[in-house]
């Protein structure tokens, strides 16, 4: 494993290996066995794990009670560019021991942000060309990157969304720099979260002209990003609420309106959260499913929420029924379209030793893993998609199919429903799709 740095910030810690589940190892994954082929494909190549800069390296544990928690040993130096490759170093560190190809950043979660434009700008160049010589040397590759537009005051309002034009294009200064850092990387692909897009109040929103201005806003980073030679895909990371009372990009089927309205269905997908999800009021494997009807189900955010409370708790994945279904609708569907999954998850402020970051880790690709081998068992083994097929045999043959076809007419509908009796009561089994999918786990 060849590391630049010459600290090792994780010691006693070495490569997290696959030791199958009657290990009981707890740094050892049960189920994530990264070269094991699942439905034509290895576990590998269906998730392409990665690490979240954010919550890794940066999130010490603060919350509105109190302070951070976690002493990470790559936050002690005072100039931002030996903090920025401390910081790199952990994370490659972290990156390579876990057995991960990849990792997604916001600006300055690389680097800190200065206090202009233009040193902020350098800062996040330099941390670049040192990212550069770290994947290089491990092989590690950018999954995606972001501009973090919603943590600086200046934002308050929105970015491209704000009432203030200016602020408007410093947010489309601050997308430039991140969309030139990400290329300059070889990035995959480039996410857009709307944060503080959405309003408090609508007494003082001009909802209509804010949409707009999302739209031209999205419009020149694409076109900007396209001229640059950036041949990935852009998502849009659907959210509806929090840190606004109400976020535009609300959860799938508004966000894959909005991309369609602002003329960006050929460049964008959608990055789906799963704590998002649930705080629109849907499941995980409803939001991948909507996202894959449209054709855009592009990449993962993975993390948990909290159902006895309401808010993005981001938990580490834990839940396996949850995550099979939603494997499910992932193998039917073929697969993300160009993303991964991302851990977007942290370890509770109470969990502070260094050894609790890989836990979770580990914990979050088990479940995937498990998941996956469930939700592709189901489909080889189980009866679930016979049985999926006869709910709906009536559309197969005979009028049903005329009709699929488009066919027919009202008056052709009428005909038929005339020259029948009552239809046959046809029970919907939702009890024993349930059971089958316990079975497998
Ligand atoms: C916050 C979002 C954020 C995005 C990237 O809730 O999930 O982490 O993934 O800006
Ligand atoms: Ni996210
Ligand atoms: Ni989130």
């Amino acid at each position: 494993m060849a590391l630049i740095g010459d600290k090792e910030y994780f010691k006693g810690i070495g490569e997290i290996k696959y030791e199958g589940k009657e290990s009981d190892n707890p740094m050892a994954f049960k189920f994530y066995n990264s070269d094991q082929v699942v439905a034509g494909k290895t576990m590998n190549e269906h998730f392409k794990f990665a690490m979240a800069y954010w919550h890794t390296l940066c999130g010490t544990g603060g919350d509105p009670f109190g302070p951070g928690t976690k002493n990470f040993p790559w936050i002690t130096a005072n100039d931002p560019i030996k903090a920025a490759k401390d910081k790199a170093d952990a994370a490659f560190e972290f990156i390579t021991k876990m057995g991960f190809d990849y990792y997604c950043f916001h600006d300055f979660d690389l680097v800190d942000e200065a206090a202009t434009l233009a040193e902020s700008e350098k800062r996040v160049q330099k941390t670049v060309e040192y990212l550069k010589q770290k994947q290089e040397a491990s092989g590690v590759k950018l999954l995606w990157g972001t501009a973090n537009c919603f943590s600086n005051p200046r934002y308050m309002n929105g970015a491209a969304s704000n009432p203030n034009f200016d602020v408007v294009a410093h947010a489309g200064a601050q997308v430039k720099i991140a969309l030139d850092a990400t290329i300059a990387l070889g990035g995959e692909n480039y996410v857009f979260w709307g944060g503080r897009e959405g309003y408090m109040s609508l007494l003082n929103t001009n909802m209509k002209l804010e949409q707009d201005n999302i739209g031209r806003f999205l419009n020149m980073a694409k076109d900007y990003a396209r001229s640059q030679g950036f041949n990935g895909t852009f998502f849009i990371e659907p959210k509806p609420m929090e840190p606004s009372k109400h976020q535009y990009d609300f959860d799938a089927a508004t966000s894959i309106n909005s991309i369609r309205e602002y003329g960006l269905e050929n460049d964008f997908k959608l990055n789906i959260e799963v704590n998002h999800a649930t705080l629109a009021q849907h499941t995980f494997q409803h939001e991948l499913q909507v996202a894959a009807n449209a054709g855009m189900l592009g990449s993962v955010d993975a993390n948990r929420g909290d159902y006895q409370n309401g808010w993005d708790t981001d938990q580490f994945p834990n839940n396996v029924l949850e995550t099979a279904e939603a494997m499910l609708v992932l193998l039917k569907s073929g697969g993300l379209q160009g993303g991964g999954i991302n851990f977007d998850a942290k370890t509770r402020r109470n969990s502070t030793d260094l050894e609790d970051i890989f836990l979770a880790h580990i914990g979050g690709a088990d479940t995937f893993a498990r998941a996956l081998l469930v939700a592709d068992a189901v489909i080889q083994k189980s009866p679930y998609e016979d049985l999926l097929g006869k709910r709906y045999a009536s559309f197969d043959s005979g009028k049903g199919a005329d009709f699929v076809k488009g066919n027919l007419s009202l008056t052709d509908l009428s005909d038929y429903a005339h020259s029948k009796n009552e239809p046959e009561q046809i029970s919907g089994k939702q009890e024993l799709f349930e059971n089958i999918i316990n079975q497998y786990i």
